[in-house]
């Protein structure tokens, strides 16, 4: 009797544990959707969730807590090339442990953390952690502790940074550095990142990469960032104490003020070994390669300032014939960059300067707010509440459904498909689009992909709205999930919604159709035919039309 108590009381646990406020099941398939800083905290509930940003996140004002205190995170957190803006946390970092962990694809823009002890934008303290395409300007205050890292503290196990950069502000005793504290494990790795940040080192042993590098690999980085206290000695431009390989990689560090006793690309040379790593010998103070410790491997450049541009607009002086500059790196009129970094750029081309819904707030900041532009170049911006607690989600490119023409209809936008993301289902939801013109008698159709059919939006009510001084069609109406207008047929906190504005039947044909169905998967390649149909056609009138 007990145990079947106890196997009903597991099987009901694992629903039960988290609400989670927002949509998602914690599955790499339906993961838990991030969009403000109070839902980041949310990570806490489920520490071997799937977690993905689906917008940046202002965290102005929010007082973070760190996540992960007492137990690992063991889960997976992907940015998807979001930014979190002004995060404030108590102290160690955003996760103070993680085991087994994926952190990837997140640039923390300001914001700040203490710690007193193992600390880092991201991490504290990671154990066979993966972190990717991470990127910090943050403040991280390690003050008298050892071990605190710009994106990591202490690294062990099969930990490993990869394509991340920091160029914020870290301080720390011994064994603290711009990328990471200290390398525990010969499987621990730091590869193709950089600094360009400031290290205010209070002890000895740190660098502008790594303090203490005890095992591991690092590989493909550089320094051009500054070290501003010179009142402490045995700072490294990129390691503190060495006692691992590092390879294909320079130091340009900046000893800001007057130092001494401090070494332009390590400081304690225990056992390190070097190969293909160079120096800016006239930047780094003129300091030798290592200040304890016989170290070999180095080369110096610029001395004398001689060669003052060596490492920049460059991608084959050494250590660069040993980068990829093709997928990974970049070069730049200075020292080189990550390609990834301007994934977090804001797409420039969002209607009225990246703020379409025109309240104040960038869109990329409200995933109550998405903006598609379809293959006519039309953007239709698609608002929901920011109270409904739901967010959206671009449905065009992953739907697989073929389209056919509107008969009796005139379309004057190609399809606008969108997903709404519930925190319950079975919610109905308002949707407001705005096309980006005013458009005369707009009719708003629904397009079901598992039919083929149009029907008319019933209730869809039209005004019009000027944003940036250009008059423009909108369109609202209800969206309930599982109803007629949701293509999957269910109330599962999903509804996915293609529409497009049409012209009433008769009036003048100023769009195109596609005339006939397609067993194409992808909407944007229909599309992307029906353009070239109407370039051909406005082509030939033209063409007639200047005959004549
Ligand atoms: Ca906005
Ligand atoms: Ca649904």
């Amino acid at each position: 009797m007990l145990s079947a108590i106890v196997v009903i009381l597991s099987m009901l646990a694992p629903s039960s544990v988290f609400a989670y406020s927002g949509y998602g099941l914690g599955t790499q398939q339906n993961p838990y959707r991030i969009s403000s800083c109070a839902q980041l905290q949310e990570i806490n509930n489920n520490l071997s969730g799937y977690y993905i940003l689906v917008s940046n996140i202002d965290c102005t004002d929010y007082n973070f807590v760190h996540l992960a205190a007492s137990s690992s995170f063991s889960g997976t957190l992907d940015g998807q090339n979001h930014t979190i803006k002004n995060l404030v946390i108590d102290s160690s970092g955003l996760f103070y442990s993680t085991t087994g962990a994926t952190i990837k694809n997140i640039n923390i823009s300001g914001g700040s953390t203490s710690s007193s002890g193992d600390g880092g934008s991201f991490v504290a303290i990671a154990t066979d952690t993966i972190m990717t395409n991470l990127h910090s300007s943050m403040s991280v205050n390690g003050g008298i502790s050892a071990y605190v890292g710009g994106i990591v503290g202490s690294m062990s196990g099969t930990s490993s940074v990869d394509a991340s950069s920091f160029s914020g502000y870290v301080s720390g005793s011994a064994y603290s550095g711009g990328i990471v504290g200290a390398m525990w494990d010969s499987t621990t790795s730091v590869t193709n990142s950089f600094t360009t940040g400031t290290l205010h080192p209070n002890g000895a042993y740190n660098g502008l990469i790594v303090g203490g590098f005890f095992a591991g690999t690092i590989s493909r980085v550089y320094t051009s960032g500054t070290i501003d206290n010179g009142a402490t000695t045995n700072i490294g431009g990129i390691i503190g104490d060495s006692q691992a390989s590092l390879s294909n990689s320079f130091s340009a560090a900046n000893f800001s003020g007057t130092h001494s006793g401090n070494g332009a690309v390590t400081a304690y040379n225990v056992s390190g070994n070097y190969t293909n790593v160079f120096y800016d010998k006239y930047i780094t103070n003129t300091f030798g390669m290592c200040n304890i410790g016989s170290c070999t491997g180095g080369t110096a450049v610029n001395v004398g300032n001689t060669t003052p541009t060596y490492f920049m607009n460059n991608s084959t002086n050494g250590p660069f014939n040993a980068w990829d500059f093709n997928n990974v790196w970049q070069t730049t009129a200075s020292y080189p960059t990550l390609r990834n970094i301007a994934l977090f750029n804001d797409p420039t081309s969002i209607p009225n300067d990246g703020d379409a819904n025109n309240d104040g707030t960038p869109d990329s900041y409200q995933a109550n707010v998405l903006s598609v532009q379809d293959s006519k170049g039309v953007w239709s911006t698609v608002t929901i509440p920011s109270s409904s607690g739901c967010s959206l989600g671009d449905g065009l490119s992953t739907s697989a459904i073929s389209i056919s023409s509107d008969k009796g209809y005139s379309a004057q936008t190609n399809l606008t498909g969108f997903y709404v993301y519930c925190p319950t289902s079975g919610m109905t939801v308002t949707i407001t689009i705005i096309y980006d013109k005013q458009y005369p008698s707009p009719l708003l159709r629904y397009y079901n992909p598992n039919t083929g059919a149009y029907s008319m939006i019933n209730g869809a009510t039209y005004t019009t709205k000027t944003i940036g001084g250009i008059v423009k069609t909108t369109a609202t109406y209800d969206l309930r999930d599982g109803d007629y207008l949701d293509s999957d047929g269910l109330a599962n906190g999903i509804i996915k919604d293609p529409v497009l504005l049409a012209l009433a039947p008769n009036a003048p044909v100023t769009g195109f159709s596609i005339s006939q169905k397609s067993s194409l998967g992808n909407i944007n390649d229909l599309v992307l035919i029906g353009s070239g149909i109407v370039l051909t056609v406005f082509g030939v009138r033209r063409l007639y039309k200047n005959r004549a």
